[in-house]
C-alpha cells in the first residue's frame, strides 16, 4: 500500500496555476503526498505502492535530488568511481546504466501511444521500476523522491545502500527547473507563475526545503553523503576525493584529474551519453513539448541573477532564511 494523498484539483490559486499552465499530454492530474504534501503527477499512484515495497539492496548505490540540484553530474561522479573509471561503459546512456526510479511515474503515456505507434519506450522509460528491480548488481538508481516515499527498507534501515544526496540553492534550482520544465515537461505559464508554484510547493517532488532538510539531518549517517552543488563547483576535486572515500575507493592524483576533466561542463554538455539531447529531440519530435533549449543549460551558480529581479531575490532570500534558521546548511 502507499502513503496518504490527496488530489491536487481545489480552487486555490496553486492548485489553479497548477492546473491550468502545467498539463502536458502525458499529465493527467496531480496529487499531494504523505505528511509533507509532496506534489507528484497522479501517475504516480499507479507505482507508489511498488515503490514503497521494492527490495533494496546493501550494494546499490542511489543519488536523490531534489530536481536540477545537480543530479546528472553526481551520477555520473559516482559511477565512474565505483565502477573502477570504465570510460568504455561510461558511454552508455546514463538513463540505462544509472535509471531513475520516478521516471514512469512523471509521464504517462497511456492514452499517447496508441496514436504515436513510432514512439518505441525503452522499459527504463516505460517501467522504471520494473527496469531496477531486473539489474544486475551493483545497481545505480536515480530518485527525486523524498525521504518519506523512498522505499520502506531505506526508511526502516533493514537495507543500507550507499545513498548520495546532492543539494543546490534554490534561486538556481528554480530557474534551472523552469528551462527543465518547459523544455522536457511541457510547462506552459511564465517564469513568475513558475516561481510563484517553486515557492508554494506545488511542483513536482516540492515543498523544497523539507526535501533537502529531510537529508540533512542525516548527514552523518555512515551510508548518507550530503552534497551540495555549489561545492562542486568551487572545488570538484575535493568532491571526487570524497565521494571516493564514502564508496570505499581509493584514487590517485592522476584519477582525480582524469575524472574532473570527464565531468567538466564543456566534457559533459557535448557528451551524448549524459546531455539528454537525445530525450529533448524525442519530445520535440512528436510534440510532446514545444519549447527549445538544452539540460546542459548554463552550468553556473548565480545564474538566477540574469532572470530575477530584486523583489523575488529578497522573497527567496527571505523564504531561505526562515527555513535554515534552525539548520547550520548554508548555500
Ligand atoms: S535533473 O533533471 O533533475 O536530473 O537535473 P540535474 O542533473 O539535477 O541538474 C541539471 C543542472 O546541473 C547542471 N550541470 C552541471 N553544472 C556544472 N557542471 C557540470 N558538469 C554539470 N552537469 C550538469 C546543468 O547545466 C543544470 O543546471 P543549469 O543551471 O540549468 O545549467
Amino acid at each position: 500500500m502507499g502513503p496518504q494523498f490527496i488530489p491536487a484539483d481545489s480552487n486555490d490559486e496553486q492548485d489553479r496555476l497548477l492546473n491550468e499552465l502545467f498539463m502536458p499530454p502525458f499529465r493527467k492530474g496531480y496529487v499531494r503526498v504523505g505528511p509533507n504534501k509532496v506534489l507528484l503527477p497522479l501517475y504516480y499512484l499507479d507505482y507508489a505502492g511498488r515503490i514503497e515495497d521494492m527490495e533494496v539492496r546493501d550494494s546499490d548505490v542511489w543519488i536523490v535530488s531534489h530536481p536540477k540540484a545537480g543530479t546528472t553530474w553526481t551520477q555520473e561522479m559516482a559511477w565512474v568511481i565505483n565502477q573502477d573509471f570504465d570510460f568504455e561503459g561510461a558511454k552508455v546512456p546514463l538513463p540505462e546504466r544509472f535509471p531513475f526510479l520516478d521516471h514512469t511515474p512523471l509521464f504517462d503515456y497511456t492514452d499517447i501511444l496508441p496514436n504515436l505507434p513510432e514512439l518505441q519506450l525503452p522499459l527504463f522509460v516505460s517501467d522504471s521500476v520494473t527496469y531496477i528491480n531486473e539489474m544486475k548488481s551493483p545497481r545505480y538508481i536515480k530518485t527525486h523522491l523524498p525521504w518519506e516515499l523512498l522505499p520502506k527498507q531505506i526508511r526502516e534501515g533493514t537495507k543500507k545502500p550507499k545513498i548520495i544526496y546532492v543539494a543546490r540553492n534554490a534561486k538556481d534550482t528554480c530557474v534551472s527547473y523552469y528551462h527543465h520544465c518547459k523544455i522536457l515537461e511541457g510547462y506552459s505559464g511564465s517564469f513568475d507563475n513558475y516561481c510563484k508554484l517553486f515557492l508554494g510547493g506545488s511542483l513536482c517532488f516540492a515543498p523544497f526545503w523539507p526535501h533537502v532538510l529531510n537529508f540533512w539531518k542525516r548527514r552523518d549517517e555512515p551510508n548518507i553523503l550530503f552534497l551540495k552543488y555549489e561545492d562542486l563547483k568551487k572545488d570538484l576535486p575535493a568532491v571526487i576525493r570524497k565521494t571516493a572515500a564514502f564508496l570505499g575507493k581509493d584514487l590517485n592524483e592522476e584519477q582525480v584529474d582524469l575524472l574532473a576533466e570527464h565531468l567538466s561542463f564543456a566534457r559533459m554538455k557535448s557528451n551524448p551519453a549524459v546531455n539528454y539531447e537525445a530525450a529533448i529531440e524525442i519530445n520535440r519530435r512528436f510534440n510532446l513539448t514545444t519549447a527549445d533549449g538544452h539540460f546542459m543549460r548554463s552550468g553556473q551558480v548565480g545564474n538566477y541573477k540574469e532572470v530575477m529581479g530584486p523583489e523575488l531575490i529578497a522573497e527567496f532570500d527571505r523564504w531561505t532564511q526562515e527555513n535554515l534558521a534552525k539548520s547550520e546548511l548554508t548555500f
